[in-house]
């Protein structure tokens, strides 16, 4: 064993999101979803974190952490299109602000998941004035909050957002169809573009990013050549057309669409990775969707070790693969999520013990990563899951809103305080 020492200035924190934590997000499409009746349980006061964020940060310095991401609320900023809430607005200064005396480097996300509900009437992200709506509203928050932020995430996990939202119906507006998740994605590129020239003009050194989530695919059975198949095209859609995309301007996927976005090249100023774990696939016949479904891990008794309690693969080698592969687009990465629900709060120590030796092992190899945030603080709303999932390092008892630092938490803080992990040699 030996000591690995992070780079000096790592960033270590833990991400949230406005819809999971803050509570009562009433103007939002998920909340609307949630009346509806659409999944089983509502956010409704989620961890009350709109009004407790000071002490939630306070638990975050007690932890050693020296930075925090979270999202602001679109719906909230703007409830009805083209009213504006300044007493919203006001709120996000006010948070940004507690961040900052706690000594917290403050990564604000601009959308994560939850968008206006009067954005989502009008056809959510398929609608091509999402683009310009989109670009108002990041205007409107660079104004507020661009001399106190550095670092941005435009939009949270874009392909698991269209995955969920327009391919699966999952989350509003609930669409299933392959063409509408087309449209939404050139949306989503251009909106991110937007956002970075603008958040680039409010401050030269602002550093722009989307939040990608970029698992490893694998096929359920590799001998079998439509699972191979499908695996590939969906690595190549999923993964490395997005990035390709805010890197180049070009994205193309053969037998799916070739399109150019001039204006999204070099958009990237840091790469954000969340990533949790492998994706084993096969292939399905399907009308309108994407023609891949995920297997039974069951299946694989042999490949999959170990999984959270959400079912999900362990696997940190796929972690440092991760890293190492994207590393080749030489920006800086910024781990913006990793984490797990684990019932038994030593394997979630575990988990994060075997990602952050991931982490050493890919800087090692040279890989530029300047930040690592858990997922996430506290115990959250998993949307359509709701309050079952328990990822956080913080347990929150959602009866009486108290809050209790896991263990996981306390060995996290000791990474986080000392800077250096004892990397174990394989
Ligand atoms: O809770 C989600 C988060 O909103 C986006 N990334 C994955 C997390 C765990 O599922």
């Amino acid at each position: 064993m030996n000591a690995f020492a992070f780079p000096k200035g790592f960033l270590w924190g833990a991400a949230t999101s406005a819809h999971q934590v803050e509570g009562n997000n009433v103007h939002s499409d998920w909340w609307a979803w949630e009346q509806a009746g659409r999944v089983k349980e509502a956010s409704g006061l989620a961890c009350d974190h709109h009004r407790r964020f000071a002490e939630d940060f306070d638990l975050a310095v007690s932890l050693g952490h020296n930075a925090h991401r979270l999202s602001v609320e679109w719906a909230r900023i703007e409830p009805e299109e083209g009213r504006w809430d300044e007493a919203a607005l006001a709120h996000y200064v006010e948070v940004i602000r507690a961040l900052r005396q706690r000594h917290l480097e403050p990564i604000v996300s601009l959308h994560h998941f939850s968008s206006p509900q009067w954005l989502t009437a009008q056809g959510g992200w398929t609608h091509p004035k999402v683009v310009e709506a989109f670009a108002r509203y990041c205007h409107r928050v660079a104004e507020a909050l661009g001399d106190q932020v550095r670092y941005w995430v435009t939009i949270n996990e874009p392909m698991v957002f269209l995955r969920l939202h327009y391919l699966e119906g999952l989350g509003p507006p609930g669409m299933k169809d392959m063409g509408q998740g087309l449209k939404a994605i050139q949306h989503m590129i251009r909106a991110h573009a937007a956002a970075f020239r603008l958040l680039h003009e409010r401050r030269a050194d602002a550093q722009v990013s989307i939040a990608a989530h970029l698992p490893v695919f694998a096929a359920c059975k590799p001998w079998r050549p439509m699972d191979l198949w499908v695996t590939r095209l969906t690595d190549r859609i999923f993964n490395v057309a997005l990035l390709s995309a805010l890197t180049e301007g070009r994205w193309s996927v053969p037998g799916v669409a070739n399109w150019t976005f001039p204006e999204a090249r070099r958009s990237l100023d840091y790469l954000g990775v969340n990533f949790y774990g492998r994706q084993f696939l096969h292939w399905v016949r399907t009308v309108h969707g994407w023609p891949a479904a995920n297997c039974d891990l069951g299946h694989h008794p042999l490949r999959v070790r170990e999984r959270t309690s959400f079912g999900w693969d362990v696997h940190p080698p796929s972690f440092y693969r991760t890293l190492t592969r994207w590393s080749r687009l030489r920006l800086p990465i910024l781990i913006t999520e990793n984490g797990a629900w684990m019932t038994d709060d030593a394997r979630r120590w575990a988990f994060i013990h075997g990602h952050l030796q991931a982490v050493a092992r890919a800087i090692r190899s040279g890989a530029r990563v300047i930040g690592y945030c858990y997922w996430s603080l506290l115990d959250n709303f998993e949307w359509a899951d709701g309050y079952t999932p328990r990822f956080g390092i913080v347990e929150v008892d959602y009866a009486t809103q108290r809050r209790t630092v896991r263990d996981s938490g306390k060995r996290y803080a000791e990474v986080c305080r000392s800077n250096r992990l004892h990397l174990e040699e394989r």
